[in-house]
């Protein structure tokens, strides 16, 4: 009997080594769905390039797999052609925060209710362990011989400073807060950014399952999520690293804000468009 009978496929090759963060992140975001009774038929999942951006290709959905860096874009589409959908975009710390790291700003300053899922290894996976923007200072690999010497990239502040409308961190060795904060990031109306602390076992022998244990911990049970500040204060701390939900706002989304949307809630794909008007308009620019 299959544990997610919506969502298992069967017979399928996963690529990725054994042991691996991302095989925890994709049982958390199975079970998420499950539980908040998403039907396949109502999600789609985009994603890039690297050893995150596979996730989708390992469970039913409709899925889009496209240019490194580039899922939020398209998932930005997705969701303004047809926001009944739910839209989960989904990639690595290289992809989402170094190539993509421009369409990160963008994403947040719209507030496009898309879930967005960062697969955070510190490093990247698939092209066998170059840093990435979120390797820390010492990092040493093929490419920097030496360590890393500039300044890992904040997601958690960042987002924060660009005030978006819901972030979060989790760390995958604990797959059930991992759960329930996708399922609080899909639950919420608005841009959400999940962090997951992934390790790669393959390529990241510095941050491993045992590291992250021992440098993070969960935000208390008072913190308030709705005060910006504290929410920042929060991230910018190095010691340990909190895990949590650190920010929470109540905003509408870039659809909600859209004339077309405040006139009918049809998706875009299925409204009439008079292709003659179209064209005319195309000949005469
Ligand atoms: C435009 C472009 N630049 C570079 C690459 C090579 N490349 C593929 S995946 C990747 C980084 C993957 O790292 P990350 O996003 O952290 O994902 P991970 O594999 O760690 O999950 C790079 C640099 C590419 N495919 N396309
Ligand atoms: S190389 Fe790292 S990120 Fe890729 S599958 Fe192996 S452990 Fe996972
Ligand atoms: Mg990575």
């Amino acid at each position: 009997m299959a544990k997610h009978p919506l969502f298992d496929k069967t017979n399928i090759d996963i690529a990725w080594c054994p042991g691996c963060g991302n095989f925890g992140i994709l049982e958390s975001i199975k079970q998420a769905l499950d539980e908040l009774s998403i039907k396949p038929t109502q999600l789609v999942v985009v994603s890039g390039i690297g050893q995150a951006p596979k996730t989708p290709h390992y469970f039913n959905t409709h899925m889009f797999n496209g240019l490194h860096g580039r899922a939020l874009p398209v998932a930005t589409g997705v969701k303004i052609a047809n926001p009944n959908l739910l839209v989960i975009a989904e990639g690595g710390d290289g992809d989402m925060y170094g190539e993509g790291g421009n369409h990160f700003l963008h994403t947040i300053r719209r507030n496009i209710n898309i879930v967005h899922i960062v697969h955070n290894n510190m490093v990247y996976g698939l092209t066998k362990g170059q840093a990435s923007p979120t390797s820390e200072i010492g990092f040493k690999t093929s490419i920097q011989t030496e360590g890393v010497i500039a300044e890992p990239l904040n997601p958690i502040a960042i987002a924060i400073a660009q005030d978006a409308s819901f972030v979060a961190r989790a760390y995958i060795g604990d797959m059930e807060k991992t759960k329930d904060t996708i399922k609080a990031a899909i639950q919420h109306e608005g841009y959400a950014l999940v962090d997951i602390f992934q390790p790669c076992i393959a390529f990241n022998k510095v941050n491993t399952y045992q590291w992250f244990k021992e440098r993070t911990y969960y935000l208390p049970s008072d913190h308030n999520r709705a005060d910006r500040v504290s929410a920042f204060s929060k991230a910018i701390e190095k010691d340990k690293l909190p895990l949590g939900i650190f920010y929470q706002k109540k905003v509408d989304s870039f659809e909600k804000k859209q004339k077309i949307y405040q006139v009918s809630w049809e998706p875009l794909y299925q409204r009439h468009h008079d292709l003659g008007k179209l064209k005319k308009l195309i000949e005469e620019k």
